[in-house]
């Protein structure tokens, strides 16, 4: 069965309710009309009855009396269920109790921007909340149309306005969503779904969790290490943690003193059961044993700066592969080595291509340079065997994010 057939929007009922009242009344019409005539047909055979035994019926007040008012009443009945869903589709929630996303529909793709900022291909909603569609298209695009069936909603995209939608999902799922528009040589491709997850889940998608890169210090501090500990060389209640790491030091163990290395299983065990071997010099029984204290990360993070080893906080990298999805890229161009409107992404980077520049043909190499010209300014040279239809990408992307692309594409 299609996902989502029954439907599964807040006012999916209203619809189709209003749907299958239409269809029962033109079914039952269907029936009488087209059983009239079969009747008449039968009945009224020429073998069986001549026209002129027929009596010429000139007037019937009541029936046609009967004839007015039952379809005058049936379309106002229609009308009215017709306004009714209406009324609920068209009435806008307000936009402080609903999740308000920008929809962009351009040849041939659907991109969704947040109020956050944050950018997606697909469409994720959580499930019972109002979610409020503003959608546009380009200036210089064509006419789209936003479609999903299993919400039974559907509203055009018409360049230089933004139209609206809102929809209240009441079931978890992957939903299509399609352009209803014809609207050109990819109009067939131009889908995306709605991806309709729990409210836990939507937060962790709009706000993702970014993991907290704990420093040693951080973890000496949230700890209360440092109020014992010093980390530059001075002597505080306990040693100092400067330099330490496979030094010798005295300590007594069961009252028995040695002579150790401090090596990784030593201070492991000197921070979860400091009372097991004591530093010469030092007491019993001051340091509070930390065993559980310590998640296994940070005992990794405070052994290696033990060790000296210093940790490179991790950079959240854009993928240049989601910035293609999210601007339409991959509408026009294919990572497969298909010739869809554009040419191909595979094998781009390095590779020789003739292009025509001012109406003569030159031949180049896609290199780093060649590669932003063509993404931020398109009309500058078009490849040969193409037609200038790629929307230029200058004031869309952010630098960053047309390197990454490029990055994307060398790979
Ligand atoms: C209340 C004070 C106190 C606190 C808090 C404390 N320590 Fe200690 N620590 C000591 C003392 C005193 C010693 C030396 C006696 C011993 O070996 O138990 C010591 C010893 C150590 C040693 C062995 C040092 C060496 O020279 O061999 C390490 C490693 C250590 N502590 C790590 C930590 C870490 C990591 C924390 C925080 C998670 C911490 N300590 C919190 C007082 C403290
Ligand atoms: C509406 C369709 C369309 C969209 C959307 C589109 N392009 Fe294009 N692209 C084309 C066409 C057609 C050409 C060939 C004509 C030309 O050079 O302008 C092309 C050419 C290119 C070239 C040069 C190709 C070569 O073989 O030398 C690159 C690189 C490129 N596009 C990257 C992108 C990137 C990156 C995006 C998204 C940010 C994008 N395009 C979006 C249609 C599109
Ligand atoms: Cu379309």
């Amino acid at each position: 069965m299609i996902e989502g057939i029954e439907g599964v929007s807040s006012f999916a009922g209203e619809i189709d309710y209003a749907f299958w009242v239409v269809n029962l009344i033109c079914l039952f019409l269907f029936v009488v009309t087209i059983g009239a005539m079969f009747l008449f047909i039968y009945q009224y055979n020429e073998k069986k009855s001549k026209p002129e035994d027929t009596k010429n019926i000139k007037h019937n007040t009541p029936l046609e009396i009967a004839w007015t008012i039952i379809p005058t009443i049936l379309m106002m009945v229609i009308f009215y269920i017709g306004l009714d869903a209406l009324k609920i589709q068209r009435t806008m929630p307000a936009d402080d109790k609903s999740i308000v996303v920008k929809v962009l529909g351009q040849k041939w793709s659907w991109s969704f921007e947040y109020s956050n900022g944050k950018k997606s291909s697909k469409l994720i909603v959580p499930i019972n909340k109002d979610v409020k569609l503003l959608m546009e298209t380009p200036i210089n695009d064509v006419l789209h149309a936003f479609f999903v069936p299993a919400f039974r909603i559907k509203e055009d995209l018409v360049p230089g306005q933004v139209t609206r939608l809102w929809f209240n999902a009441q079931k978890e799922g992957t939903y299509d969503i399609l352009c209803a528009e014809f609207c050109g040589t990819r109009h067939s491709y131009m889908r995306s779904s709605v991806v309709v997850v729990s409210s836990e889940k939507f937060q962790d998608f709009l706000y993702p969790k970014v993991e907290v890169v704990k420093t040693a210090e951080d973890i000496f501090s949230e700890l209360g290490c440092i109020g014992c500990h010093s980390t530059d060389g001075s002597i505080l209640v306990g040693p100092s943690f400067k330099d330490i790491y496979n030094k010798e030091v005295k300590v007594t163990t069961n009252g028995k003193t040695r002579t150790i290395i401090r090596d990784e299983k030593y201070l492991i065990k000197a921070i979860n059961d400091p009372d097991a071997d004591i530093v010469d010099g030092y007491f019993q029984g001051v340091m509070p044993p930390f065993k559980g204290s310590l998640t296994e990360k940070d005992m990794k993070t405070v052994i290696n700066y033990f060790k000296g080893i210093k940790e490179e906080p991790k950079v959240n990298k854009i993928s240049g592969k989601e910035v293609a999805d999210i601007n339409g890229c991959t509408g026009c161009h294919s990572i497969d080595g298909s010739v869809l409107v554009g040419p191909t992404f595979k094998g781009i980077y390095n590779r020789t291509t003739k292009i025509n520049v001012n109406g003569s043909i030159k031949e180049i190499i896609a290199d780093d340079e060649y590669l932003r010209a063509a993404i931020i300014d398109p009309a500058k040279h078009i490849v040969d065997g193409f037609s200038n239809i790629m929307p230029p990408f200058k004031d869309v992307l952010k630098d960053e994010e047309v390197e990454a692309i490029i990055q994307y594409l060398k790979e």
